[in-house]
């Protein structure tokens, strides 16, 4: 009997010890996103699973300003909301890429390397659902999300106060970072309450018959 007890306690401190290390080392799974298979408009070319180049400046691209075929109704944006402040006549043609992510969690982080190459005015851009943020830092572009829910994700570049001069977006290593599934963390509580139970029970036990 007694050996039976040791090999349960055993087994249950062994399983804790493993999530607990699981946990520290694993405190978020990081997916890599397909760039492949996002949507597209514009001029997208080349585009593969790891990396896509978006074109402005080029006669593939799309026109700006809302209505079917615009680069604002492919990204469900308000139109206009792509015009920098600073512009004169705003953004005029582009390209872009988007993809729906239907179950954010908060904490969960989406990032990508990019490198943006203008000789003008030209403008590149992340969507995340109505919020245009302009890709002026430096890269990688990161992103916290903050509320849990469904999120449209564009990435996109376009022309500025002209249709000319050739810019270009290279984007690539997408990846979402997500936290832990709940079901995770109930899992670990629940075999540390198991552990920590088993060393109580059979602990008493123990001293119990240690005492006799
Ligand atoms: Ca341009």
């Amino acid at each position: 009997m007694i050996t039976i007890k040791n090999s349960l306690i055993t087994a249950g401190t062994a399983s804790l010890l493993s999530l607990g290390s699981l946990a520290l080392t694993s405190p978020s799974y990081a997916f890599n996103l397909n760039l492949s298979s996002w949507s597209k408009i514009g001029d997208v070319n080349p585009i593969s699973s790891t990396q896509a180049t978006l074109n402005s400046g080029t006669f593939d691209t799309a026109p700006t300003g809302g209505g079917a075929g615009s680069l604002e109704d492919f990204l469900s944006i308000t139109p206009g909301s792509l015009d920098p402040a600073t512009s004169t006549f705003g953004a005029t043609q582009g390209s872009a890429i988007k993809q729906t992510f239907t179950d954010i969690k908060v904490g969960d982080v989406l990032h990508f390397d990019y490198s943006f190459l203008t000789n003008d005015a030209d403008s590149a851009f992340v969507t995340i659902n109505d919020s245009v943020i302009a890709l002026t830092a430096s890269t990688p572009f990161t992103y916290s999300f903050t509320s849990a829910g469904s999120y449209n994700v564009g990435i996109g570049i376009v022309d500025v106060d002209d249709a000319i001069g050739a810019s270009q977006l290279i984007v690539s290593n997408a990846k979402l970072d997500a936290v832990p599934e709940p079901m995770t963390i109930l899992g670990s509580l629940t075999a540390l309450s198991f552990g920590v139970g088993m060393r109580r029970r059979f602990g008493r036990k123990k001293s119990a018959s240690s005492g006799v």
